[in-house]
């Protein structure tokens, strides 16, 4: 068995990295900190970004040339409701209402993240994740986008990657809005976001006008064993789901709970008093059944088992590959990440985002040649139809990203893009991955 038939070849994006701020969307707290000396390259905002906004139309016909089955974006909550809650923006409900229209009439499935870091300044100023209303604002403001667009979208992802938001924007303050917080408010912050994907979901159960499928789309460490030993394995498997009080970027502390309906096992003995408890009421909202599973994956790496099954790291090797990121190129990590992912949630699975920063330039003779990204993506899709050979039931892969984009605090200054963007002119033009990527989706993965 190899890829399934139909299996969901797509590409991702997010709101804020592309869309550019139009005539109306109220402020997020991305806004705020980009404009913050020192939080991002040149200071580089989402003002104009990749002016999808005005180019929708263009876009899509773009995505229909390189044969995308599915499309993932966001939605950006300060579009829709400019203050967080009450008052509705109708020409951001217009804006994504005629995106999904133009994806259906070009047969390409939307895939709709509800929510990929754009929280509205104004809630930020109540306190954000840490004020337990935010729970039902982003309820409601899932029930507003649910009753626009639920008569054309069936698949909906709850929120991309709280690690980050989170982790990055509120305990090592490298994302917006920057906060370094004592570990007791970061994990009451990623409590009210695991109860706000609860009701989430809920919301789209009760309001969807046509039968929803419902994931979330976390990320975190991957670990690979060294070797297919029984010891190596395992240890791998420990060391990517155990918490670490160096980290919030582990998969389980947010995912536990949603799927398990508790923390991981030693979490309580590493945070003690910081870890707030869940009630039997909490877990009920959190604990909602999914549909599937969604994964970002980029990398990963090495540990072996020692002498009493210890987990080890593999020394790094000098010269491995890196991307432009410097995140190592790891094939096996997407393999390893689907695998154990099964093995502990169970659920059918997505890759909701894989790619890497490249060093792309337009050539003299107006082409993009990024031999890297096909090399990495050819490497990395073999290594996913292995897991999917071996009965991994991994339902589609988006790459990241369609295009070029505002990459967070690296600002415009790394292209994760099939699709070059020149930022100058608005061009857009087609890297040879995006070629290669086509013929991949014509032959289902064949050809790989
Ligand atoms: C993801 N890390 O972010 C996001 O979902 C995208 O918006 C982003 O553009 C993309 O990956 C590339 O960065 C991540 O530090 C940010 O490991 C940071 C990490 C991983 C993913």
């Amino acid at each position: 068995m190899s890829f399934e038939e139909g299996f969901v070849w797509g590409a991702a994006t997010a709101a804020y990295q592309i869309e550019g701020g139009g005539d109306c969307r109220g402020k997020c707290i991305w806004d705020i900190y980009a404009k913050t000396p020192g939080n991002v390259v040149e200071q580089h905002d989402g003002m104009v970004a990749c002016d999808h906004y005005h180019r929708m139309k263009e876009d899509v016909a773009m995505m229909k040339r390189m044969g995308l089955k599915a499309y993932r974006f966001s939605i950006s909550w300060p579009r829709i409701m400019p203050s967080g809650t009450g008052e509705v923006n109708e020409k951001g409900l217009q804006f994504y209402s005629d995106l999904i229209d133009e994806l259906v009439k070009n047969e390409i499935e939307p895939y709709i993240t509800i929510y990929h870091w754009e929280l509205p300044y104004e809630i930020y100023k109540k306190g954000g994740w840490l004020n337990p209303e935010i729970v039902d604002w982003f309820a409601e403001y899932t029930r507003c986008v649910v009753e626009h667009f639920s008569n054309r979208v069936t698949y909906w992802i709850t929120q991309n990657e709280p690690q980050c938001y989170i982790g990055l924007g509120m305990r090592s303050g490298q994302h917006a809005p920057g906060l370094k917080l004592p570990w007791n408010e970061v994990w009451l912050a990623a409590k009210h976001s695991m109860l706000a994907h609860g009701k989430s979901v809920m919301m789209i159960r009760k309001y969807a006008k046509k039968p929803p499928k419902v994931g979330y789309a976390p990320c975190g460490n991957v670990s690979i064993p060294l070797t297919n030993s029984e010891a190596d394995i395992q240890a791998a498997y420990k060391d990517m789901f155990e918490p670490d009080i160096q980290k919030t970027h582990i998969v389980s502390m947010f995912t536990d709970p949603v799927i398990l309906g508790k923390y991981p096992d030693n979490a309580k003995k590493l945070y003690g008093e910081d870890l707030p408890e869940l009630t039997a009421e909490e877990i009920e909202i959190m604990k909602q059944p999914l549909d599937f599973l969604g994964m970002n994956n980029y990398t990963g790496h090495v540990v072996r088992a020692g002498e009493n099954g210890e987990i080890i790291n593999v020394s790094k090797k000098i010269g491995r590959p890196q991307t432009a990121m410097g995140w190592e190129v790891q094939p096996e990590s997407i393999y390893w990440c689907f695998k154990f992912l099964y093995k502990r949630y169970g659920l059918p699975m997505y890759v909701t985002e894989n790619g890497m920063a490249n060093i792309d330039v337009k050539s003299e003779d107006g082409r993009v040649y990024d031999p890297q990204r096909i090399d990495f993506m050819s490497r990395y899709l073999k290594q996913l139809k292995k897991a999917v050979e071996e009965g991994c039931p991994i339902k589609g892969y988006f790459h990241w990203s369609l295009m070029d984009n505002y990459e967070w605090k690296f600002g415009y200054s790394r292209r994760f893009g099939l699709v070059y963007v020149d930022y100058e002119t608005m061009e857009r033009t087609l890297k040879e991955s995006a070629y290669w990527y086509r013929d991949v989706i014509k032959q289902n993965g064949e050809n790989l």
